[in-house]
């Protein structure tokens, strides 16, 4: 399969304050647009090729650059769909449910998942995931996910590379994540909680 760059569901500037229009602009058509060649390449004539990105992200053979690049092409489209400019406030729904069962207040959650966050050294993400049925908080270097780790169905997550932030925040990476909070697509995240349980 050839993988394609997503349009983003809304302009560069949308998400202004919280995150700069260049930083989405770079990060979108160059860094995001690399990991979709770079994915086509890597993964052109080998047993990966006819495989959807959830089927390669949980291959157990996955490494090098089919990983790193597969890693970096799934993160990416779903990291922009949790974002909307109209998003924030309260989770809704089912998952608001589910937050408060297992983290037990909204709060709570926002804390765990803001810590795993702000600890991942260096490079990587962090997530909420549906594990066997639960929410958890996990987090992941590279462009690694929780597909590849056999650790449940990632339903949101934060992209906590440099590249993410540093236009705009430089070193503080705990304001990021703050403003981060504010952009969430409820709506979004719930849709990909019912389909993960
Ligand atoms: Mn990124």
């Amino acid at each position: 399969m050839k993988f394609e760059l997503p349009n983003l569901p809304y302009e560069y500037n949308a998400l202004e304050p919280h995150i700069d229009a260049r930083t989405m602009e770079i990060h979108h058509s160059k860094h995001h647009n690399g990991y979709t060649n770079n994915l086509n390449n890597a993964i052109e004539g080998t047993n990966l090729e006819d495989l959807s990105i959830e089927e390669i992200c949980k291959s157990p053979d996955l490494s090098g650059a089919a990983r790193n690049n597969g890693g970096g092409y799934y993160n990416h489209c779903l990291f922009w769909s949790i974002l909307s400019p109209n998003g924030g406030g309260n989770p809704t729904g089912k998952i608001a449910e589910a937050i408060n069962k297992y983290f037990e207040s909204y709060e709570n959650f926002k804390n765990e998942f803001s810590s795993a966050a702000a600890s991942q050294f260096g490079s990587g993400w962090a997530w909420l995931c549906v594990n066997k049925g639960a929410l958890e908080v996990c987090a992941t270097p590279n462009q690694d996910n929780p597909l590849m780790n056999n650790c449940g169905i990632p339903i949101l997550g934060i992209d906590v590379w440099e590249h993410a932030y540093y236009l705009n925040y430089q070193n503080r990476r705990p304001d990021y994540i703050k403003a981060f909070f504010n952009l969430i697509n409820w709506n979004e995240v719930n849709k990909r909680f019912e389909e993960a349980l």
